[in-house]
């Protein structure tokens, strides 16, 4: 007849009360992690039952023996149970994946990053690079009087220049959607006096229906440099570093006589065509030259009208727009692809 002591049943009640919370949350556990932890927990070796089983040095020789075999019972059946529930919860978790096959050497899915316009892109390296030559960045309003957008610019009223920019007028009060960004060179030459460097890209208005080519809002940039022996060359110098740096480093450019009101003289610059090298192609019209923008040097009329002496002061302007110089830097046949964000328009463009 055994006589077993009270640690003995102390120890004897603890491992039934292990082995109940156990098999309760083994028939709870839902994942093959959770039963993983609980594997741990109990059996690891940092785990409960292995932390009772240390106890066993404090029972009898006799008590040992009972004791030991009592546990080593119990491990086999937490065992077992463990094994049959991990099978069913694998199944449950993984579906049945035996018989597929899974090639681990497949690309993965490229996740879609963003990227900025063409519009916005090409205005932030417009500005980057007439910074780096000691330029300015103006803006200005959108929303003009006849002064700052016409007459200030040597455009009277009654000069046929305003037709050339079909306006957009408001309704019932003298207000008009700029047709150019000009009106902001004015206005900063109202409130500074030279040297000016500056160039203002922005939005622009004008009267046309939409089609491949028009748009009654598009982009531009306009640049102005003014100080006491500002000359066309350079007006050359400037358009030549920017051109080549915004469209092709071995752009050769030829400027050509044209009329504008607010510069004497004007021109027109044609840049080789980055295509064909200037041999000639369907992008150029097979002349190896394409039309890029127009410049030329500030009308005396239009330094007075800011108050500047022409006797003085002299300087260079220019002007482009934006969506069709990028039409012709990367052959694109439609303005309105530029305002509809469709993503396979939009990322065939560069990255930041
Ligand atoms: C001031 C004085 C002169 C800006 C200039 C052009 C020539 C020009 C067009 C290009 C294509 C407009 O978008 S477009 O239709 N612009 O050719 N712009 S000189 O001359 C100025 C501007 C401001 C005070």
């Amino acid at each position: 007849m055994l006589l077993f002591s009270g640690l003995f049943f102390l120890m004897q009640h603890h491992l039934q009360e292990l082995r109940a919370s156990f098999l309760d949350q083994v028939s709870k556990a839902k994942t093959v992690a959770e039963l993983e932890q609980l594997e741990n927990a109990f059996l690891g070796r940092k785990g409960s039952i292995t932390n009772l089983l240390k106890g066993i040095k404090d029972l009898s020789d006799e008590e040992k023996k009972v004791f030991g075999k009592m546990a080593n019972e119990l491990k086999k059946e937490l065992e077992a149970t463990l094994a049959q529930r991990s099978q069913e919860v694998e199944k449950s978790q993984f579906g049945n994946l035996a018989g597929q096959f899974f090639d681990v050497s497949l690309p993965g899915k490229k996740p879609a990053v963003g990227r900025l316009h063409p519009l916005t892109k090409f205005i932030q390296e417009v500005e980057d690079t007439f910074l780096s030559m000691n330029f300015e960045i103006a803006e200005g309003p959108e929303i003009e009087d006849d002064y700052h957008n016409f007459t200030a610019l040597n455009i009277p009223a009654d000069h046929p220049a305003r037709d050339m920019q079909d306006t957009l007028w408001a309704k019932d009060i003298p207000f008009l959607l700029r047709t150019h960004t000009s009106p902001v060179q004015v206005r900063y030459m109202e409130s500074h006096r030279p040297p000016i460097r500056i160039v203002c890209p922005g939005r622009v208005f004008r009267k046309d229906d939409v089609d491949a080519t028009h748009s009654p809002m598009f982009h531009q940039f306009e640049g102005l440099m003014i100080d006491t022996k500002t000359n066309l060359s350079h007006l050359k110098g400037i358009l030549t570093i920017a051109l080549r740096r915004l469209i092709h480093p071995e752009l050769e450019l030829r400027f050509r006589s044209s009329y504008f009101p607010f510069v004497e003289p004007g021109l027109e610059v044609d840049v080789s065509c980055a295509n064909c090298k200037g041999k000639g192609c369907p992008v150029c019209k097979h002349s190896g030259w394409i039309e890029m923008l127009g410049c030329g040097m500030v009308h005396p009329n239009v330094l007075k009208s800011v108050g500047l002496d022409p006797q003085v002061y002299q300087g260079f302007a220019f002007g482009a727009g934006i969506e069709r110089l990028l039409m012709k830097k990367y052959a694109i046949n439609d303005i309105r692809l530029f305002y509809e964000n469709d993503p396979r328009f939009l990322e065939q463009f560069p990255h930041v």
